[in-house]
């Protein structure tokens, strides 16, 4: 019988070059296998406890050695001696370990490492890739990308408020010519910049982060990159956005436009998304209000429900929870789906169960914060998100993932391209 026989971890960096943590399982029979942890910017106030140890002196207080030292002593004690192939009941010792809702004791970068690791050295102990030993022999639905390739918000220092625009390449039949689409279309947009004569640099996701002047130029930019590039913008690629409007919010409840200097209430904001909708070729938006704006959220969902993509990011949190009060009170379609908003594998694979079963579509995510790790590719395929956000075509620690994408889709027979599926209407 195969048993974990040790559990370690180690502070590293991520992508913005604050530490992260690294945690490695080693089983009975030698196989060793690692993760790492991704880290958000604009964070729900309901996810996880992200444990920091907040000694200035190191990291400017970001360093992870409380969470690395949890895993050393507390977690790999408990763990020791167990089998990696159930795990539910590894998951299900984290909690009960850990003793809070939140991780808030053993810190959720140390819990999602150990859950991780072990899921992948399970997956090589017994020499299955990682999506099949989640997904088994059911898991072949690639997932349609979103790539973020203008950034703005609190992902890069511009003047443009909303935080994602996205390319949904939803009009091919395989994964590779979507991606390919994509990557030529991010080329375009790069021209067109450099001709109108804006920066080129780019934020943390690895998209675009020119000065614009409105909220809405970014999406006629990419418009124009999508046809120059040879597609059809709604026909083969729409536009996705990710407003992250829980960073808008001011203490009057007003969201704030910085970028165009205005104030709005939640239902002047819907107005605004309206019009775009009935504009452009937009198939998603994600966080639209804020993660407290309940009613401003039903009022969203009523109209817009019927024609796009409702995304609840902050809004959810990949808490099951609360995505079960949100499917009550009728509030949007889909959920974005982080493991490190809730802590363990098993939970996100609760929570996307329960999206599943009440027909809302669940979206696997990166963090802005990532590693090499490539983790959420199989984890998509494992669990049949359908779609997966995971960046631009840019920065190796977003290229981890779609590379990883194309290595499976060209090993498995059979897989299926569903952006047709989701996205003909728009
Ligand atoms: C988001 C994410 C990822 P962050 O808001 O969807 O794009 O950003 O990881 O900073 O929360
Ligand atoms: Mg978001």
């Amino acid at each position: 019988m195969v048993y974990i026989e040790n559990i370690y971890s180690q502070e590293v960096i991520d992508s913005r070059g604050n530490p992260t943590i690294k945690v490695t399982a080693v089983l009975s029979d030698g196989t060793m296998e690692s993760a790492i942890v991704p880290s958000g910017a604009s964070t729900g106030k309901r996810e996880a406890l992200e444990l920091r140890d907040g000694d200035r002196s190191r990291y400017l207080g970001k360093g992870v050695l409380k969470a690395c030292e949890n895993v050393d002593t507390t977690i790999s004690e408990a763990l020791i001696g167990s089998t990696p192939f159930d795990q539910g009941h590894i998951d299900a010792m984290l909690k009960s370990i850990d003793g809070t809702n939140n991780y808030s004791n053993l810190g959720a970068n140390a819990t999602l490492g150990v859950s991780m690791a072990i899921a992948r050295a399970a997956a090589n102990s017994l020499d299955i890739p990682l999506y099949r030993y989640i997904g088994g022999s059911n898991a072949l639905v690639m997932p349609v990308p979103m790539l973020n390739i203008i950034n703005g918000g609190s992902h890069a220092d511009n003047t443009v408020d909303f935080q994602e625009y996205m390319i949904v390449p939803f009009g091919f039949d395989t994964f590779k010519d979507s991606l390919r689409a994509s990557a030529e279309v991010y080329q375009h947009l790069k021209g067109i910049l450099k001709d109108s004569k804006h920066i080129t640099s780019i934020g943390d996701e690895g998209g675009f982060a020119p000065n614009l002047k409105n909220n809405a130029e970014p999406i006629e930019i990419i418009l124009k990159a999508i046809e120059k590039a040879g597609y059809k913008p709604g026909e083969e690629i729409s536009i996705a956005l990710d407003v992250a409007s829980s960073e808008l919010v001011e203490k009057d409840g007003k969201y704030h436009l910085a970028g165009e200097g205005k104030k709005v209430t939640s239902y002047e904001l819907v107005e605004y998304y309206e019009k775009l909708v009935a504009k452009y070729p937009i198939v998603s938006i994600e966080d639209g209000l804020s993660e407290d704006d309940w009613e401003g959220w039903q009022h969203l969902t009523e109209r817009l429900g019927d024609k796009i993509q409702l995304v609840g990011d902050d809004l959810f949190v990949t808490n099951k929870d609360i995505l079960r009060h949100g499917i009550d009170k009728n509030i949007a379609n889909a959920i974005l789906i982080k493991p490190n908003q809730i802590g363990t594998l098993s939970e996100t694979m609760q929570t996307v169960r329960l999206a599943q079963r009440n027909n809302y579509r669940c979206i696997m995510s990166h963090r802005s914060g990532e590693s090499e790790d490539a983790f959420i590719a199989d984890f998509a395929i494992g669990i049949n998100t359908g779609e997966i956000k995971t960046g631009s075509t840019a920065r190796s620690e977003r290229i981890a993932k779609y590379n990883r994408l194309l290595q499976i889709e060209s090993e498995v027979p059979h897989t299926e391209y569903i952006g047709k599926e989701l996205f003909k209407n728009r």
